[in-house]
């Protein structure tokens, strides 16, 4: 399973391109201009465990850097604030990680 299995590639190359500058990843436009926020439930698990490269169902600060390399194997790295600011934003519990369940 590839992520243009799963989302447009047209999409994809848009959603990527809109946020080449650093410090200009905005997640909720991102995941909206990728086509996430039409998917089912279950398509989205599938994205989330693509993103989860070492299978530890959970999405750590250090996969999190490279979202955007899930996506697209030629767009940059998110940087240290990105990152965070990221992790905050999907980590409800605060356990330092992201659960598929949005934990
Ligand atoms: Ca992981």
């Amino acid at each position: 399973m590839s992520m243009t299995d799963l989302l447009n590639a047209e999409d994809i190359k848009k959603a990527v391109g809109a946020f080449t500058a650093v410090d200009s990843f905005d997640h909720k436009k991102f995941f909206q201009m990728v086509g996430l926020k039409k998917k089912s439930p279950d398509d989205v698990k599938k994205v989330f465990h693509i993103l989860d490269k070492d299978k530890s169902g959970f999405i750590e600060e250090d996969e999190l850097g490279f979202i955007l390399k899930g996506f697209s194997p030629d767009a940059r790295d998110l940087s240290v604030k990105e990152t965070k600011t990221l992790m905050a934003a999907g980590d409800k519990d605060g356990d330092g990680k992201i659960g598929v369940d949005g934990e």
